[in-house]
């Protein structure tokens, strides 16, 4: 602690040192015969904020090799967006899955 020259009082001047930064979570999309490209590049839109481009992108890397990440999140969040691409999926009839993964 440093002193205030003029008070003499005790000053707080360390930064805090506790805090960590939280878990982040990997949502991970899979690839599947069923789902369509189209339908995977507006769930990378909608619920992954992603442009047009990097959904394709996206889309892409999980047709050709079987998964890729859409993000990391903090848990809730990454649950949230994993359920939500469940609800579209099912709702439009595709087998689509998203997995969570700790980072
Ligand atoms: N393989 C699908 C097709 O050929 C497209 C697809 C891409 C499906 C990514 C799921 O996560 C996926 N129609």
């Amino acid at each position: 602690m440093a002193h205030d020259p003029r008070t003499g009082h005790g000053v707080l001047d360390e930064t805090r040192q506790k805090t960590r930064e939280p878990i982040r979570y990997q949502v991970t999309l899979l690839n599947d015969d069923y789902t369509t490209m189209e339908f995977v590049v507006q769930v990378l839109e909608s619920v992954f904020d992603k442009s047009p481009a990097e959904a394709y992108g996206i889309m892409m890397r999980v047709h050709t090799e079987g998964r890729g990440r859409c993000g990391a999140y903090t848990h809730e969040i990454a649950e949230t967006k994993v359920a939500a691409t469940r609800a579209l999926a099912a709702r439009a009839g595709f087998p689509l899955q998203a997995i969570l993964e700790e980072e």
